[in-house]
């Protein structure tokens, strides 16, 4: 049933748990289902993706001054929100979350390495020279595998599995949320994540025993 499918689990750190640098609300509660899920080996591949950002990356407040977290800013001709040092390459908060047991996963990719710019998907930085955004080289890695459908769990909701999810669709994929499996930075974002999700044909699964 999921011969060509993937799971893409995003950003299950410690920094994105409650107690953590950028928590999300109830963040920790997607853990024993993750695993559970790891567990039943339903898809062809699994991906993790591990937000890691240098120090004085340019998404955190602190490196602009005047700034707080969750401000919004122009940056490179778009709008960047300004959030709390979070997953600094090489600490624990940036870790893949100790909890979970990693090793059926295939690919580990690193994203927001760039100093200068934000990568809330794992597919694509947020943006690139002119209109371009940079290719992290996920797609490719799928489609090469035989890929063409994909599953996204992790956090936030709102912000790297929305992304993640929307790339994943607009680069031909068919895209569906494991909506239990994730978490909001914002629970008040939750209606208009699943109107944007609609919107773009991208399926939510409400419950990973659908599968
Ligand atoms: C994320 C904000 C900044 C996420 C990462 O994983 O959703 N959100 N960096
Ligand atoms: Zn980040």
């Amino acid at each position: 049933m999921h011969s060509h499918a993937a799971l893409i689990l995003v950003d299950i750190q410690p920094d994105f748990m409650p107690g953590g640098a950028l928590a999300c609300h109830e963040g920790d509660a997607i853990v024993p289902g993750i695993s559970h899920l790891l567990q039943r080996r339903l898809f062809a591949q699994v991906v993790a993706t591990q937000d890691w950002h240098p120090r004085g990356h340019v998404s955190f407040a602190s490196t602009h001054p005047g700034t707080r977290p969750f401000q919004q800013i122009p940056l490179h001709g778009h709008v960047q929100t300004l959030w709390p040092d979070h997953c600094v390459q090489g600490t624990p908060g940036a870790g893949l979350h100790p909890a979970v047991d990693w090793s059926p996963v295939d690919l580990i990719l690193r994203k927001g390495s760039d100093p200068e710019v934000d990568s809330y998907s794992g597919f694509r930085e947020n943006h690139g020279p002119g209109s371009t955004r940079p290719s992290t080289g996920l797609a490719g890695w799928l489609r090469e595998r035989g890929v063409n459908e994909v599953y996204v769990a992790g956090l936030a909701r709102d912000v790297c599995v929305l992304w993640t999810a929307q790339d994943a669709q607009a680069l031909g994929f068919k895209a569906q949320v494991l909506w239990e499996l994730t978490r909001p930075v914002t629970p008040e974002s939750d209606e208009a994540t699943r109107a944007m999700l609609r919107e773009q044909g991208i399926g939510v699964v409400e419950a990973a025993e659908q599968l």
